[in-house]
Parts: structure tokens; C-alpha cells; sequence
């Protein structure tokens, strides 16, 4: 196969080319060379117990049932539910995580990290009703720590956030019964209901993979984004390059993948450690490079303008260079191959988790009361490596210059001119036209498509014809490489989004973070709504969202947050989903008649553009603008 049928990102066809001479297998290859099994391709098998597997015909699904007589939709549906289940753990679990970091500083436990960022604090505090008049702040954090918990763990009633959600939006979530109450509360309901025997209704099941899914994206991740502000700083925009480019012949280079902020945050302190620092020019280097990749990567590029080597795609190709001093990695998108290709170029490879460990890596096990004597050790770990670095190195040029870090209350700032500003400017320009609408892309790279291909021309297209895009996770990354985040990429925006474009200053492609900040997108839709003029509800907005090269369970739980939100969403190359069933119609077609978003599929990104510009459209002419 041709190297530039597997991705459009310069550095990482040099890698592949690089690893090919190498002799050594990338997934590319594996993800080339092993098909994809069609039933599974289309979710169409069950193995929930051990009368099955069975396996459904995926050319007409209505021809048999499974042995304790599961329909085909039932069999999806739960399949669909168990994805949703599994993507809102991996956000829920991440953003306890932070809580309970957020709860160990206030306490003093941990003595490396201290609050950036106060006012956040305050204005969170103030959104759950926690009274902020006349109080010190440990006390405020101590009541938002106590309210905030109750997202992951509260048995019964409503989760914090609700709060925050417009109030016909949520009037329709109560009407459906979908309101969540704790996120293990609605994870464990949703395993419970998707075991052998339970429930065996696609409608029904439907109702509870929404509610798991806000628990996520209402609860889970907007508590992560928001503690995580609060703990080391709001993002505002900050120029940054990303891509391989980024390496240091000269220094000793840290790669830190991964998507908890703790793991990425203590090696910042690190390698800026003046004695290590010392030890690294010693060993004949220029200093320490520190680098992201991935969400944690993300992160700290939207709040510390730290560089950024790439997305998930590229995370074994990084190690081809030979230039990686050490990679460290905590939880989520971790390939277990990289532990093999990071032998092969003799770079230590560290597991920091004990949630993630993988079999034969070294693991260094991060303690949140002492981060620091992990990361001391991997800065240690590479620049030992440094010293015997073999001659073979070889790093890509290219990299792109951006500009990233635009959170919901930058997007207030720069659009209404102050923090306490407001979202009015922008409905405006959306009522008068200037700009067509809002799009949110986002998601994984995912090796059975081209990398970055579809996000690039997707976004392209999207701002021609005026629609404003918001980002974040691996997508944001691919536009970042090709140089589509910075104000000079408004010569390639429509007339009407290139004049608010130069009249703000700003990009017409907003980089909004990590995955789990897709809820920052949740919170601007909100404020757009109760700005007025735009309609009632989410879904009466022109918006619409897409993830063209998913791969996570994340990412299906992130898709179906949005779509129980109001938002047509889009998702590209594949759907596990069986074709001509009532399943598929519920989603793609019958949420939106009952006040939700849908899911759409479309496999290239012009065709995704125009079902996205075509649904804005839509939205325009239903609220008569
Ligand atoms: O949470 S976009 S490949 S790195 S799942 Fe993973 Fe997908 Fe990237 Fe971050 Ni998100
Ligand atoms: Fe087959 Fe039903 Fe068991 Fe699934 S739950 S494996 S469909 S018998």
C-alpha cells in the first residue's frame, strides 16, 4: 500500500517510509493487511452469554433471531448501549480523578499544584447555587468539591450540572425520563439492562444509552474540564506549534501521551527542575523538551502553549524518528504496541497508571501526593537515553504554527469584549448572516482511513461557506498540522465569516482542547440558546457536529451526548450498526421528530459538509433567519 493512502500528515508518510526501511511494523500495516469482519463491522453478533455468539445476517437481519430469541435490533441496541457504557467510564473515571486532585489540594495534601484560577472557581460555584458572598475560598471549594462529587456517585435525583443545561431542553430530558442522576448510577443500570434477558426493547434501551451518555458529557467531562481550569489555569489563545517538527535534535525529548492532566502537569515541573535541567547539559544536550500528544498533550497546549507532536495515529510513528528520549504514558488511547517500536529504537517506554499497565513495560506509578518522584525519574530515564543515542535519528521538518486555547469564556471575552460579556455578538452575526452556523469537528484518526484527510477538507469546506468551527481531540490536531488554526486561515472562509474573522482577530477554526472539552462546546450551545434569538433548545440552533475518523467507545458516547442534546451528529468511515433496521431509523431519523438531535454517517467529507451545511440550513429557516 502506498504511504500516502495512509495519511495526508507529511511527518508521519516519512516515519512510515523510515519504519518500512527499519524493517519494523507500524499498526498501519496490521490495520492494512487484517480485514475487518463484516458482521462485526455492522454490530451484528451478540455475546452477552454463552448460548451464543450468534451472529446475525447482516444482508437481511430479519431472518433469524438469536438463540434466547433476540431481534436484531435488540442486539445492536444493546451492543450500541454497552459502547455508550464503556466511553462514559473512560470520561466519568478521568474526571473523578481530577475531583479528587481538586479535593487533595484544597486539603493540602498535595503541596506541588495550588488553584491558578479562582474566579473560575467562583463563577462554577455561583452556577450550582453554592454561596460565594462573604466566604473564604477554601470553604467555597470545599461545598463545590461536596456538590460536584454527587456526578459520579449520587444514587437518585439530578446530577449538578442540570443546572447549566437550557430549561426546555431539560423540560424534554425530564419528559423522556433521561435526566441522569449519578454516572456509576447509570452506568451500572446500563450494563444491568443490556445482560441476557433483560431489556429487549431498541426504543427503550435507546432511553438509557442517552442518559449514560449525559452523564458524560453534562457530568463526567464537564466537571473534568472544569475542575481542571480551576486547578491549573482557563485557557485563553496562545500560539503554538504542532507536529514532529517540534523535536529537538539537541535536547533531550520527553513525549508525554496520554489524557489525564496530572501525568503532563508534573513533568512540566520537572523539566523545568533547574538541578535536571543542569544534569541534561551535562550529558551534552541543550536543554529538556518537553512534549504532548494526544488529549493530555492538548491540554496543556490550549493552557501552557507546550508543543505538540501529533495525534493518535502518529504515537508510534513519533518513536520511528529515534529522537524520543522517553515516552510516558497514564490512560486512554495507548496503542500496546508502542511499548515494541519504542524497543526497537531504544526508547524508554514508561506506564505510570496502575490502571494501564502493559505486559513487559516498565511502570513507574505515579503518586497524585507525590507526582513529582515519578516524573523525576522518567526526566532521569531520558536523559540516560540521550547519552547513548544511536546515529539513526531522523525527525520531520514540518510543523504548524496556530493559535489554540479558546475556551467558552475566551469565545465570551473576544466576541462581547469581557469576561462578563456575553454570547449576543456572535447570535447576531448568526442571525444577520455573516456567519451560517456552528459546526463542532472533533474525534479520533483512525488507520483504516486516511489520517487527517477527512477532518482537513471537511473543515475546508465548512468554513467556505461560512459555518464557524469549534474543535478539539485528534481533529484539532490534524487541522493544527496542516496550518488551518491560525488568523491567516480566514482568506480561506466564506466573505461573511471572513469579516467577523478579521474584525475580532480571531481564526475561523477555534481549538477547544481535549476530548473530555467537548463539553465546553455543550456550555457555549447553552449560552447561545439562553442568549436568545436563536430559539428555545439546542436543537433549535444551526449547528451540527462530526467526528469523520472516530475509533473510541469515546467517541460513540461523545456522539450520542450530542445527539441526545439537540445536535445532528455525524460520524464517518464506519457505524456499528446493522443497515434496514428499526434500530437505525430510531437513531438517524425518529430522535430528531422528538425534539432531539440524530446521527447521521457519510463516508466523504464533502458529502459530510453538505448533509451538515444542508441540516444548518434547515435550522435557519425554521427559526426565520
Ligand atoms: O480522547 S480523539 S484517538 S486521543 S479518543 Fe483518543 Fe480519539 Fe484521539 Fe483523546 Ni479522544
Ligand atoms: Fe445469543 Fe441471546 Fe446469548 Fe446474545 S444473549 S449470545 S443473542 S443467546
Amino acid at each position: 500500500i502506498n504511504v500516502s493512502d495512509l495519511t495526508t500528515c507529511e511527518a508521519t508518510a516519512q516515519m512510515i517510509t523510515k519504519a518500512r526501511k527499519d524493517g519494523v511494523e507500524l499498526f498501519f500495516d496490521r490495520a492494512s493487511n487484517m480485514k475487518a469482519c463484516p458482521i462485526g463491522a455492522e454490530s451484528a453478533c451478540c455475546k452477552h452469554c454463552s448460548m451464543g455468539p450468534c451472529r446475525m445476517n447482516v444482508n437481511s437481519p430479519y431472518d433469524r433471531v438469536g438463540i434466547c430469541g433476540a431481534t436484531i435490533d435488540t442486539i445492536v441496541a444493546r451492543n450500541f448501549g454497552r459502547m455508550v457504557a464503556a466511553g462514559t467510564a473512560a470520561h466519568t473515571d478521568h474526571g473523578m480523578g481530577m475531583l479528587e486532585l481538586f479535593r487533595d489540594v484544597i486539603n493540602g495534601k498535595n503541596t506541588d499544584f495550588k488553584i491558578q484560577d479562582p474566579m473560575k472557581l467562583l463563577e462554577v460555584a455561583k452556577a450550582l447555587d453554592i454561596v460565594t458572598e462573604g466566604r473564604e475560598l477554601k470553604e467555597i471549594a470545599l461545598d463545590l468539591y461536596a456538590e460536584l462529587e454527587k456526578t459520579y456517585t449520587q444514587v437518585d435525583g439530578e446530577i449538578p450540572m442540570m443546572k447549566r443545561v437550557p430549561p426546555k431542553t431539560l423540560e424534554s430530558w425530564r419528559k423522556e425520563g433521561i435526566v441522569p442522576r449519578g454516572a456509576m448510577r447509570e452506568i451500572m443500570e446500563m450494563m444491568h439492562r443490556t445482560a441476557i434477558g433483560v431489556d429487549q426493547d431498541y426504543e427503550n434501551l435507546t432511553k438509557q444509552i442517552s442518559r449514560t451518555a449525559l452523564a458524560d458529557g453534562w457530568g463526567g467531562s464537564m466537571v473534568s474540564t472544569d475542575i481542571t481550569d480551576i486547578l491549573f489555569g482557563t485557557p485563553s489563545p496562545v500560539e503554538v506549534e504542532v507536529g514532529m517538527g517540534v523535536l529537538k535534535e539537541d535536547k533531550v525529548n520527553i513525549i508525554v501521551h496520554g489524557h489525564e492532566p496530572i501525568l503532563l502537569e508534573a513533568m512540566i515541573i520537572s523539566a523545568a527542575d533547574p538541578e535536571l535541567k543542569k544534569m541534561a547539559i551535562e550529558a551534552g544536550a541543550k536543554g529538556i523538551n518537553l512534549i504532548g500528544m494526544c488529549c493530555s498533550g492538548l491540554d496543556a497546549l490550549s493552557r501552557h502553549g507546550l508543543p505538540h507532536a501529533g495525534n493518535f495515529s502518529s504515537t508510534e510513528a513519533v518513536l520511528v524518528t529515534g529522537a524520543v528520549d522517553a515516552m510516558c504514558v497514564d490512560v486512554q488511547c495507548i496503542k500496546q504496541d508502542l511499548k515494541r517500536v519504542a524497543e526497537c529504537y531504544d526508547t524508554p517506554f514508561i506506564t505510570t497508571n496502575y490502571r494501564a499497565k502493559i505486559e513487559g513495560a516498565l511502570h513507574i506509578q505515579l503518586d497524585e501526593h507525590d507526582p513529582l518522584k515519578c516524573t523525576e525519574e522518567i526526566v532521569i530515564k531520558a536523559i540516560t537515553r540521550f547519552k547513548t543515542r544511536g546515529k539513526t535519528i531522523e525527525i520531520p521538518r514540518k510543523t504548524g504554527l496556530g493559535v489554540h486555547g479558546f475556551s467558552y469564556e475566551y469565545i465570551n471575552y473576544m466576541l462581547g469584549g469581557s469576561f462578563r460579556g456575553s454570547y449576543k455578538p456572535l447570535n447576531e452575526n448568526i442571525i444577520n448572516g455573516r456567519i451560517r452556523g456552528v459546526a463542532g469537528v472533533v474525534g479520533c484518526t483512525n488507520p483504516r482511513s486516511k489520517q487527517d484527510f477527512s477532518h482537513v477538507e471537511l473543515v475546508k469546506e465548512l468554513i467556505r461557506n461560512d459555518v464557524l468551527v469549534l474543535q478539539t481531540g485528534c481533529s484539532q490536531l490534524a487541522l493544527a498540522k496542516a496550518g488551518l488554526t491560525g488568523p491567516g486561515a480566514a482568506a480561506m472562509a466564506g466573505p461573511g465569516l471572513a469579516e467577523v474573522c478579521e474584525t475580532v482577530g480571531m481564526p475561523p477554526v477555534l481549538g477547544l482542547g481535549s476530548c473530555v472539552d467537548n463539553s465546553r462546546i455543550l456550555i457555549a450551545a447553552s449560552k447561545m440558546v439562553r442568549t436568545g434569538g436563536l430559539g428555545e433548545t439546542i436543537a433549535d440552533l444551526p449547528a451540527a457536529g462530526c467526528a469523520p475518523e472516530w475509533m473510541s467507545e469515546k467517541a460513540i458516547a461523545i456522539g450520542q451526548y450530542f445527539v441526545a442534546s439537540g445536535v445532528y451528529t455525524i460520524f464517518g468511515h464506519t457505524f456499528p450498526m446493522t443497515k434496514g433496521t428499526k434500530f437505525e431509523k430510531h437513531l438517524f431519523e425518529e430522535l430528531e421528530t422528538k425534539g432531539f438531535g440524530k446521527w447521521g454517517f457519510a463516508d466523504d467529507p464533502l458529502e459530510m459538509a453538505r448533509l451538515m451545511i444542508a441540516h444548518i440550513d434547515k435550522k435557519r429557516q425554521a427559526l426565520g433567519i
